[in-house]
């Protein structure tokens, strides 16, 4: 198989890239390993920044997303029975988020490339990434039992954490940054009307809890555990009780409790690879880089990602100049490390270790209250949730 592009992965990165080089009359193929079904269901992301937003619009995938999504103009902080609101338009001249799941943005990009798309391969496992730094680099992959290879002039890694192609760099040209955290969230979808009408982000002693939902008749809720949990070991009611005790207030709200659906344990970690970048290869997403889901930025991230290279793409083909596919991975971690350093920021505001002192405890209860009370904390908050802007 011989294309211009070849795209390792199906996930919110790899399928928005074959969309975007679609739409500039560039060849692709996408391998991805798992089936469509599991694709469409994994649980991941829920929050859009309006960049994410804008993008989508753009590239002709944003109808059902304007029909079915929610457009949420702020959240709300709660601790020591206090309530925050941020109200994101007020202090970003006009930004908001979309509360649209990635299920949903996976199945809208899937059902258009199947439509009118390049080809996308399911089933179709990536086994290496060889010559990416020569002028045809080749993913060696295996497909309905036969093994295959795919010659591409460019190979873009968007196969996750676990993925293969971040594993072609070599060690001498690849840096790693990372932070693990000594907790991760169990999360809930349940059957139950969310019980605010925001995301409601919660640090209590217990530890962090987080309501966020998924349309006007499903909730998606998390609760801090300590890494390892294993997520069968809490009842439903066990959850429901530990929910109300985090995200009580003192003005008396009350939790609604209803079927739980699917409770899954997320680990929590930072990580960065330098460079995003090696000779024909490309990486994009979470396989370049893993934030904890504190601040909501991970498929942003990834977004952020592929529409640089595809701009850089069209730009080498209409100029003939490599100097913005020469800066991606320049480019692409100026906004990494941003949105890393406010996904650590909101993780330690937000998350107990399990080690935390008295004198721990109070500076974060006195970070929350400068957010309550100083217009130039809230608004470095609502900057970094609606989104950087991408460049
Ligand atoms: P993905 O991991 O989504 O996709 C990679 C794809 O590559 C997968 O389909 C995989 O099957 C495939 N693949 C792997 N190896 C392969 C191989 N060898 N050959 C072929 N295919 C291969 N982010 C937000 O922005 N907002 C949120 O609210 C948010 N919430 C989250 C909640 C949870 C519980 C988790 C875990 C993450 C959350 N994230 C959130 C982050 C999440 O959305 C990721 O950043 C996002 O999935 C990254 O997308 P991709 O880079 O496309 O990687
Ligand atoms: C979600 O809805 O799954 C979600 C929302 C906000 C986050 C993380 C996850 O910060």
């Amino acid at each position: 198989m011989r294309t211009t592009v070849g795209i390792i992965g199906a996930g919110p990165a790899g399928l928005l890239l074959a969309r975007l080089l679609h739409n500039a009359g560039i060849d692709s193929v996408v391998l991805e390993s798992r089936d469509r079904a599991y694709v469409e269901q994994r649980q991941r992301a829920g929050i859009l920044e309006q960049g994410t937003v804008d993008v989508l619009r753009a590239a002709g995938a944003g109808g059902r997303m304007d029909r079915e999504g929610l457009r949420h103009d702020g959240i709300e902080l709660r601790f020591a029975r206090e309530r925050h609101r941020v109200d994101f338009p007020a202090l970003t001249g006009g930004s908001s988020v979309m509360v649209y799941a990635q299920t949903e943005v996976c199945k809208d990009l899937i059902a258009l490339q199947l439509e009118e798309g390049s080809p996308l391969l399911f089933g179709a496992e990536a086994l290496a990434v060889e010559g990416a730094e020569s002028e045809r680099p080749r993913v060696r992959f295996r497909h309905e039992g036969r093994e295959d290879v795919l010659e591409c002039d460019y190979v873009v890694g968007c196969d996750g954490f676990w993925g293969v192609a971040r594993r072609a760099i070599p060690a001498e040209h690849s840096r790693v940054f990372e932070r693990t955290y000594p907790f991760g969230w169990l999360g809930i979808l349940a059957d139950v009307p969310p019980s605010h009408d925001e995301l409601v982000y919660a640090r209590h002693d217990r530890g962090f809890a987080l309501l966020s939902m998924r349309s006007p008749v499903v909730s998606r809720l998390y609760l801090q555990v300590p890494e390892g949990t294993d997520a069968g070991s809490w009842a439903d009611e066990e959850i429901w009780d530990e929910l109300g005790r985090r995200l009580e207030t003192a003005d008396g709200w009350s939790l609604e409790r209803g079927t739980i659906t699917s409770k899954s344990v997320t680990p929590m970690r930072s990580h960065v690879h330098e460079p995003m970048r090696h000779g024909r290869l490309f990486l994009a997403g979470d396989a370049a880089h893993i934030v904890p889901p504190t601040g909501a930025k991970g498929l942003n991230l990834a977004v952020g990602d592929v529409v640089t290279f595809a701009r850089a793409l069209v730009h080498l083909e209409e100029t003939g100049s490599a100097e913005r596919l020469d800066a991606y991975s320049e480019t692409c971690l100026r906004r990494v490390w941003q949105a890393e350093r406010f996904s650590y920021d909101m993780t330690t505001l937000l998350h107990r270790a399990p080690d935390a002192t008295p004198f721990e405890d109070r500076v974060q209860l006195a970070r929350l209250r400068r957010i309550a009370t100083s217009r130039a904390a809230e608004t470095d908050l609502a900057e970094g949730y609606t989104g950087f802007p991408l460049d």
